[in-house]
């Protein structure tokens, strides 16, 4: 629990809590991390707040992190906090960070060690507001018709359909180091039948007079390789490859691999120890199909958001497990992080379970002309970079989109996605790279230079609402002008349609749960043909109901979801369930049988 306060309807601190205690300056309220803070209270104007909100709470650290020679490494770490923190510690500014969704750190020894044995107070300010350079971007427009508006009244705009939730969203930690340590640790894959090698590159901080030992261990606990210094590569026999779920009999295989660092500091032995799970897996994509370790994938998944009642985009334990129980009893074996980087928990179940990642940026709602110039470019490239380093090591992760629906068609898109993504496969040469489009295909300027072509289509629901009878023709016509045009693999990125649970009608109507199981079965007729050529996969939108903004569309946010927002199931869910088995079963890569509520378990 932390203190909590908002300085409402100031875009700028004004005031300086860290300097004394944020309960000094005004009223505090408890505000549980992780949470978003929006729908923490009754009071509507915290729902819809835009500015500065300050967190505030003090710990305790234990004597053994403060002393010694050399004293440990103390870092203070988020998950995330969205939008833009600011970080203190006893009022000294330790880290600031753009963006959610991602992690960020400070080593806050020299702050803390001053003064062993007193509480350490941590203060966050942190602000939600959205301009055309952050990411995703968004704008603050003033009201000035003061016959219509309060004075100094304004509204953040955004161009995408989820709710703007903020607040610390993932754990705050608090960890130690040794004062020499491993920093880093980089792990790529490459397989034969028989054969596979693991090659790694670790990077130590702190000190040059160090040696590394690695070891490479089965999930029997057998070393089945060693190695040793900062480069190399080990060799393995006969490995247990990583596979999807319903790809093998057992997905999600990972090796564990132990990396020991010795270092000589001051007079002193150092040893830090690292332990990273490591899936063997390969990725390739040809003209028309997708594959892991050389066998034909097709992407039955789902997308989804980190969206919940009451704790909004906060880290739920019991919501991420539940989630993963759905989506086995779907038969989804992939998801898209729609429409930003997902919690590392939830990544961690994904290497674990066997269930591929297209991992997103928050590249979403790039529509405006100046969202594409060279100041928001160069923040998109590190947000890149920052995403590559926390999930290159993913073995879920098979490839990386940035960004979702962007205004394609403007001619600067074309630098913009060339530049973004050249970045990303610099950063990791082992990936496919893409972003989803909802452009027309002869226009898209940003296509030329994705891996896998990947399309969000509505036929049938924002086009020609009501005309179920469309989608063949429709559908058929995009999925052939993109592939003459490209020869890329195509995926079915974002399809569906919205319904309001226990609402029927027959025949179908719009928003009806008939609806939308109707609309789901017209897409997968086109699909079927156009699988065995070169669609290479099918996301729905949306595994769950979610909040959005209100707006003349939206009855309590998107209603897009098979499963409600607290996770029963629709009726469009026993749809999308009885297909992904049959799929599954049809590839034949030994799923269990189904048996009707029965999960299927590791
Ligand atoms: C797509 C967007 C997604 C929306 C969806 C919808 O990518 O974020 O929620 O439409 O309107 O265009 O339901």
């Amino acid at each position: 629990m932390w203190e909590f306060s908002a300085v409402f309807k100031q875009l700028f601190p004004s005031i300086s809590p860290w300097q004394r205690h944020c309960k000094a300056t005004g009223p505090v309220i408890d505000m549980p991390v992780p949470a978003s803070f929006n729908d923490i209270t009754q009071d509507p104007s915290l729902e819809n707040y835009i500015g500065w909100v300050w967190y505030e709470k003090e710990v305790l650290l234990p004597l053994r992190w403060l002393q010694g020679d050399p004293a440990p490494r103390v870092v203070l770490r988020f998950g995330s906090a969205h939008y833009y923190s600011i970080v203190w510690v006893n009022g000294v500014q330790v880290v600031e960070h753009e963006g959610g969704h991602l992690p960020f750190e400070a080593d806050i020894s020299s702050v803390v060690q001053g003064s062993p044995g007193s509480l350490c107070r941590i203060t966050v300010a942190l602000n939600n507001t959205l301009t055309p350079h952050t990411l995703p971007p968004g704008s603050i427009q003033y009201m000035a018709d003061k016959s219509r508006y309060p004075k100094n009244y304004f509204v953040q705009n955004t161009k995408f359909d989820f709710f703007n939730y903020a607040g610390i969203h993932r754990p705050v930690v608090l960890y130690t180091t040794p004062a020499a340590y491993i920093d880093d640790i980089t792990v790529t894959t490459t397989s034969s039948d028989s054969v596979a090698m693991v090659q790694y590159q670790v990077s130590v901080v702190g000190s040059t007079a160090n040696s590394l030992s690695l070891s490479l261990r089965d999930q029997e606990g057998k070393v089945v390789a060693t190695g040793d210094g900062p480069v190399g590569e080990l060799k393995v026999l006969n490995p247990n490859l990583w596979w999807p779920y319903l790809m093998h009999e057992n997905p999600g295989y990972l090796y564990s691999l132990e990396v020991r660092m010795q270092a000589q500091l001051g007079g002193a032995l150092l040893e830090d120890v690292y332990t990273l799970p490591v899936g063997i897996r390969t990725v390739h994509v040809t003209s028309s199909q997708f594959l892991i370790n050389g066998r034909p994938f097709y992407f039955h998944g789902v997308n989804k958001h980190e969206d919940a009642d009451i704790r909004g985009k906060g880290l739920d334990w019991p919501l991420i497990v539940k989630d993963f129980n759905l989506l086995r009893w779907l038969g989804a074996n992939s998801f898209r992080t729609s429409h930003y980087p997902y919690a590392e928990e939830i990544m961690d179940l994904c290497d674990a379970y066997g269930i591929a990642v297209i991992d997103e940026s928050p590249g979403v709602g790039i529509k405006l002309p100046e969202s594409f110039g060279n100041r928001s470019l160069q923040h998109h490239l590190a947000v890149m970079e920052e995403l590559v380093r926390r999930d290159k090591n993913r073995p879920s992760v098979v490839m990386w989109s940035v960004a979702n629906e962007p205004a394609s068609e403007l001619p600067p898109a074309a630098h913009y996605f060339k530049t973004v993504i050249a970045h990303t496969k610099a950063l990791d040469p082992s990936r496919p790279v893409t972003f989803v489009t909802d452009a027309n295909y002869a226009l898209d300027h940003g296509a030329p230079y994705v891996d896998v072509i990947c399309v969000n289509s509505y036929f049938s629901w924002y086009h020609d609402p009501g005309h179920l009878e469309v989608i063949p023709l429709q559908l058929t016509a995009q999925f052939e002008n993109w592939y003459k045009t490209y020869q890329k693999p195509i995926i079915q990125s974002e399809y569906g349609a919205d319904s309001v649970p226990g609402l029927h009608s027959d025949p179908p109507m719009m928003f009806t749960e008939e609806y939308q199981q109707a609309l789901l079965r017209e897409y997968h007729s086109v699909l079927d043909k156009k699988r065995k050529e070169y669609v290479i996969g099918e996301l729905i939108w949306n595994f769950a109901d979610f909040m959005t903004n209100q707006g003349t569309t939206r009855v309590l946010g998107n209603k897009k979801g098979i499963f409600t927002r607290q996770r029963q199931p629709k009726a469009a869910a026993f749809v999308l369930r009885d297909r992904y088995w049959k799929i599954a079963n049809e590839s034949s890569c030994l799923p269990p049988a189904i048996t009707s509520h029965s999960l299927f378990l590791k």
